[in-house]
This record gives C-alpha cells, sequence and structure tokens, in this order.
C-alpha cells in the first residue's frame, strides 16, 4: 500500500565525496510520457484492437517492492503526447528505483517499456540550491521525463 510507506517518515543519507552529507528527501512529483512506441500502425502492432494504450505506470525500489501504481490514462494517442501521470512518490532509499509503464488491459497487463534510476546518483554533484530535476530517461522508443524534487527532511 503506497500509503503505509508513505506514513513510514524513515530518511536516508545522501553523501558525496566532496559535498557535506546533509538529509533530504526525495520526492517523484511527476511523471511526463514524451515518446511511447506505437508502431507501424499495422494490427499486431497496436497496443489495443482499435485504440491507443492504456497508459500507468508502477515505481519499484532497490528491493523490488512497488512503491506506487498510477492511476490509468486511456487510449492515449500520438497528439495527446506529452501525457502527465500523477505522481507523489517518496523515495527512501539510495540506489536504482525501476518505473515500469504498462498498457492496461482486460487480461493481462503489457509492458510498454521499463527505466531505472538512482535518485542519489542524479543529486551527486548538484548544488545544495537545486531542489527540483527534470530527468529525461529511455528505453527503446519509449522516452519518459521524471520531475524529482529535493527537500529537506526535518522529521
Ligand atoms: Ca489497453
Amino acid at each position: 500500500m503506497p500509503g503505509d510507506r508513505r506514513a513510514r517518515t524513515r530518511s536516508f543519507l545522501l553523501s558525496s565525496s566532496h559535498t557535506l552529507a546533509c538529509l533530504m528527501r526525495v520526492t517523484l512529483t511527476q511523471v511526463d510520457v514524451q515518446v511511447v512506441p506505437f508502431g507501424s500502425g499495422e494490427q499486431d502492432d497496436r497496443w489495443d484492437l482499435f485504440s491507443g494504450p492504456d497508459l500507468y505506470y508502477e515505481v519499484y525500489d532497490p528491493d523490488g517492492a512497488c512503491l506506487y501504481t498510477s492511476a490509468v490514462v486511456d487510449d492515449v494517442g500520438p497528439r495527446d503526447l506529452p501525457v502527465t501521470l500523477d505522481a507523489e512518490v517518496v523515495l527512501q532509499e539510495a540506489g536504482w528505483h525501476v518505473l515500469r509503464l504498462l498498457d492496461a488491459d482486460l487480461i493481462e497487463d503489457e509492458v510498454v517499456g521499463c527505466v531505472d534510476f538512482a535518485p542519489d546518483r542524479i543529486r551527486d554533484g548538484r548544488p545544495a540550491s537545486t531542489p527540483a530535476r527534470a530527468v529525461r530517461l529511455s528505453d527503446g522508443d519509449l522516452t519518459l521525463q521524471l520531475q524529482l524534487e529535493w527537500t529537506e527532511d526535518r522529521s
């Protein structure tokens, strides 16, 4: 349950060799789907029989636990891009997280693509006064932009 994870106020230490370590909380605040592999339009390339993919994503922490499942945006077509998927995910662990973009289907959801990102590495070398950062990630023909926000953890 995302609520349970959020309720836990465990924080982690972000450090790099040349800056002072400080306690920061990383939040994934937005996911934009910028490019989707729609295929050539042939029937077996299409995500759904008569429509575009129904997009949503899941975020996994470095241990493989699912932190968050977004709402579904139905029937996404090339003209709808970029599509913004909701997010308010606190990332408590350092290390590689996985974001899976999926197409919701009645029988079995299909994976559109997977990207991984490590919040602690993205921030390394950035000045402490940069609280937000957009990160562009690709998997084949899929391109996503993640908005990450760093705030001081006062808990
Ligand atoms: Ca679908």
